[in-house]
Order: C-alpha cells, then structure tokens, then sequence
C-alpha cells in the first residue's frame, strides 16, 4: 500500500467542472477536508454548471474563472499566474458532457469538450510539469449481460456504446499517451454511478424525485431491467482524493461501492419513500443502444490505497438524496420545465 509519506500533497488546484454535480461535491470535500488548499475552479456554467453548487464556500479558498476547457489561452494563462497563491500543482478534470441521452441528439459538443478539452488541458500539464488527474466513467468499458458473473477491472477491454461512453473512452486514451509519450504525471480513476445533492435533474434519481415533487410521473426506460452500480458522491470525492495524493502515477483505478440495483429497484423505492403507489409511473422508450449493466470491481483501489466507500447504506442514501431536493426546490425548479420537455421530444 501508498505509505502517506510518498503522497502527493497538492497546494493548489485547478478543479476543472466544478460548478457541475461530482466537481462540486469535490470542492466541498476539499475545503472541509484539507484547510490549506487553494483551488482555482474552471467552469464554462453550461447547462449543467451552478455557480450556486458553490455557495458557502469561503471566498478565500476558492477562485472561480467562468471559462472554457478547450480555451488554450485561458488555460495557459492560469497555470502560469504568478501572484500571492502558491502556483497551480495539479489539475483535477471533472469537466465534461455528460449525460448519454443529449450525446445521442448531438453529439458535437461531447467531441469539443470531453476530447479536445482534455487534449487542452493535457498539453498545459505537460509545459508546465502539473499533476493531472482524469475522472472517467465505468461506461468505457461497455456493459455487462445481467447474468455476467464478472465486473469491470482495470484490465476489461475498452467498448463503449454511446457517444458520450466513445468520447470519454477517447479522453482516457489520451491521457494514457501523454502519460507514456512525454512522462505527464496522470492518474484515471473510471467510477460508477453517482448520486447525491446538486445532480441535474435530467439524470436518472433526481427527475424521478422531482418528477414526483412537481405532480409528473416518473418515468421508466423500456422494462427498468438495466443495472447501475451506485455510489455516494462523497465516497467518489474520497476515492478522488486517494488517487490524486498517493495513486500510482500512469495508473487506472476502478471506484465503486458494491451498488447494483436494477432501475424499476430504485424507482419502487423511491416511489415506496415518497409514499406513492409501486405502480405510479409510466414506461417509456428505452434509450437507443442502452447498456445493460455495469458493475465495478474496486478490488485495487482498496489493496492499493486503503480506500473504502463510507455511504454503502443505498436507501439511506436515497432518503437523504430525496431531502435534499425537497429541501432546494429553488435550486431546480428553473431547470425542470425544459428538461421534460427535451425529452418529451425524445419519447423519453
Ligand atoms: P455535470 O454535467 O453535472 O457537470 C459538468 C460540469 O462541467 C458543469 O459544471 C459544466 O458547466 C462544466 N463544463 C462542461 N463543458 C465545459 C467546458 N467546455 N469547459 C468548462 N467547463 C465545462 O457532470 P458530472 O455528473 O458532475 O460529471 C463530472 C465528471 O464525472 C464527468 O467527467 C463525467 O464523465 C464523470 N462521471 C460522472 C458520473 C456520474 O454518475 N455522474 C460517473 C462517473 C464519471
Ligand atoms: O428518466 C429516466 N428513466 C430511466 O429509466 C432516465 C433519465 C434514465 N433512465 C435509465 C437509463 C439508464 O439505464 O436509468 C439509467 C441511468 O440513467 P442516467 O442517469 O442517464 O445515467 P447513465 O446513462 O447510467 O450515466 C451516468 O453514469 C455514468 C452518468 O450520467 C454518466 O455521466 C456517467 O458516466
């Protein structure tokens, strides 16, 4: 195991998508966690970036740039300002596009930001000597059938299904390039499912609860037999946090917390907490090319790193996800109405 006395010990951060739901949450971590880290967030506040997602936050921890990834620019020029901050140390790459249904409407922006950005990015590690560490997603590697005895390891072959899965697939690539073609220091840590406060609405938990919150049926893909593999995002942050400050430089790490439910699962009982009937909902079309299941062996991040999840108790990870958006009905109202209707024109 990583001895604490190797680890990297950051000083500041540039913490790309974090006004976003997982980037966010890091920053939350970060700041209540580890007092003397300055982090420098990078966030274009596209549809799914909240400069809210950030409140409470004390101004002296955090500097917010309102920018693009793909602005080399941009980028260049943050890491190498020279003012009373110590310099930038690491880049920690949340940013991205990120849900799968609006990569099957039009995938251009999934190729601009989640490739061409993290080449971006890539290329200002490598001039200027950072850290770089990359949030992927299970979904690279394909799926599982639902009776697959096997999960994902570190070593599964590369397969991904949608535009979305393909671009990060890409990202990934090139980040193991720049590792092995000009030494960048680079972690990748591919992770399952999330769940949590500050999710976009479009994402498969929050429309269901606030589909009830606000009188609409929730609403299920084809039969709800696909399987996700879901965790806390507070235990995602933790395993971000391992990787970057003690993972092998070059290494892939595989995050998840033993989550498998099927969907019609989580939707009974999200319906069951609500307390609304088990057959309260409609079905709709499946999504195109959907996968069917993932499921993550994190085998190595816990002999490797000691990582363990902290939040395995799912329903009581659904109640507190549930609160919370019963408790900030301001901060999605605004998104709801145009959600549903994007996909109203989807048949979703
Ligand atoms: P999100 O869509 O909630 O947030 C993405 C953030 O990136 C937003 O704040 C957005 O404004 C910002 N952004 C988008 N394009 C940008 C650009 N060109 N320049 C600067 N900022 C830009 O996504 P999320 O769910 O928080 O996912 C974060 C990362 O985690 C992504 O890389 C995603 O692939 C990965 N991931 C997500 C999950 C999950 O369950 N949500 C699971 C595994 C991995
Ligand atoms: O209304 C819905 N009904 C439904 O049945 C929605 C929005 C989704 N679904 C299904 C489709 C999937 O089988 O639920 C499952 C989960 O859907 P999403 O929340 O869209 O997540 P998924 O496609 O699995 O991708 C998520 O996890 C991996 C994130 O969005 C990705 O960013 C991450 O890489």
């Amino acid at each position: 195991m990583t001895d604490e006395r190797d680890a990297f010990r950051p000083r500041h951060l540039l913490v790309t998508g974090g006004a976003g739901f997982i980037g966010a949450n890091f920053v939350h971590h970060v700041v209540r966690e580890h007092p003397d880290i300055h982090i420098t967030v990078l966030d274009a506040l596209t549809y799914a970036g909240n400069r809210a997602n950030l409140t409470g936050v004390p101004d002296d921890r955090i500097t917010f740039v309102h920018g693009n990834i793909c602005n080399a620019e941009l980028v260049e020029s943050l890491v190498s300002a020279q003012s009373t901050l110590p310099p930038i140390d690491a880049i920690v790459h949340f940013a991205a596009e990120s849900h799968n249904d609006n990569s099957i409407l039009d995938a251009a922006p999934f190729l601009r930001t989640n490739i061409d950005g993290t080449y971006v990015l890539l290329e200002a590690a490598r001039r200027h000597d950072l850290r770089f560490h990359h949030i992927s997603t299970d979904e690279v590697y394909g799926d599982l059938s639902l009776d697959d005895p096997h999960r994902f390891t570190e070593t599964s072959p590369y397969k991904p299904s949608s535009p979305y899965s393909a671009s990060k697939a890409a990202s990934d690539h090139l980040v193991r390039a720049w590792h092995r073609t000009y030494g960048v220091r680079t972690t990748i840590s591919n992770c399952s499912n999330n769940y949590g406060p500050w999710q976009h609405v479009e994402k498969f938990i929050p429309r269901q609860i606030t589909n009830i919150l606000s009188g609409i049926r929730p609403k299920l893909y084809g039969q709800g037999l696909a399987v996700r593999d879901w965790i806390s995002v507070e235990d995602h942050c933790s395993a971000v946090w391992a990787v970057l400050t003690r993972g092998r430089i070059g290494e892939t790490y595989l995050v998840g917390a033993d989550g498998e439910y099927s969907n019609i699962e989580v939707l009974r009982m999200i319906l069951e907490r609500m307390g609304q009937p088990a057959d309260a909902f409609d079905h709709v079309n499946d999504r195109p090319g959907g996968d069917k299941r993932y499921a993550i062996d994190a085998g190595k991040i816990q002999r490797e790193l000691g990582w363990r999840p902290q939040y395995t108790d799912f329903a009581a990870g659904l109640d507190a996800t549930i609160e919370w958006y019963r408790t900030h009905r301001d901060w999605w109202e605004p998104a709801k109405a145009s959600t549903e209707e994007k996909y109203r024109l989807q048949g979703h």
